[in-house]
């Protein structure tokens, strides 16, 4: 059986936790600890050198990141297909997962950590600066969306499943989508239905 290492708050997890959901692939889920440095320990480090969760096994192969699991799952369980047919439009999957991963995670990241904190020790500038990070973010997501019901057209795509944890979030985080944002707020919507993302328990 597959195997996830996993931390539940950790977006990278639940993101192949979404994947995984929509394949209906089963698995047994390892808790790494965190908190207690878990994925720092020898043997963690056998499993990726980098110290993260998730790390996927699947018999005797060994994969870490997320990104590279939701496309392992993808190559090894192709159904239901969750990239385009196209190469255009897989690259447009790709391009936007990426975008997630590095651009609208870590402000959602810095807001959940600074909200985390009593008022006094919240760093407002920071704050400041992840907001307008994510509303350029939601407005980019808008144009991106461009009318259509998913990221990159009319299917649920990987691309989706990186954005639906902390997408998930936002009313958490103080954000109101203001009336310009109206297609994010729709496909917000259209994930929150998804049993995967339901599953997430957000
Ligand atoms: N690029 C990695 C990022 C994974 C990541 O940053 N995981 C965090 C938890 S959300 C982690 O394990 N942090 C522990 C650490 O850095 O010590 C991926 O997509 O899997």
């Amino acid at each position: 059986m597959l195997k996830l290492y996993d931390y539940p708050d950790c977006p990278f997890c639940q993101k192949v936790r979404v994947v995984l959901a929509e394949k209906d692939l089963e698995y047994e889920k390892i808790f790494v600890d965190l908190r207690r440095q878990e994925q720092k320990t020898p043997e963690f480090l056998r499993l990726n050198p980098y110290g993260k969760v998730p790390v996927l096994i699947d018999e005797d192969e060994v994969i870490y990141d997320s990104t590279i699991i939701n496309e392992y799952l993808e190559d090894e369980y192709p159904l239901p297909h969750l990239l385009p047919e196209d190469s255009q439009g897989r690259a447009r999957a790709r391009v936007l997962e990426d975008y997630c991963d590095n651009s609208f995670i870590p402000p959602t990241t810095t807001l959940l950590a600074q909200i985390r904190k009593v008022e006094a020790e919240r760093d407002g500038q920071r704050v400041e600066q992840a907001r307008d990070e994510l509303r350029r973010s939601l407005y980019y997501l808008r144009d991106k969306l461009n009318g259509e019901d998913f990221l990159v057209g009319r299917e649920f795509s990987l691309a989706d499943a990186a954005f639906a944890p902390r997408i998930m979030v936002l009313g958490r985080l103080g954000f109101e989508l203001e009336p310009a944002l109206a297609p994010v707020q729709a496909w917000i919507e259209r994930l929150r239905t998804r049993p995967s993302v339901r599953g997430l328990g957000l």
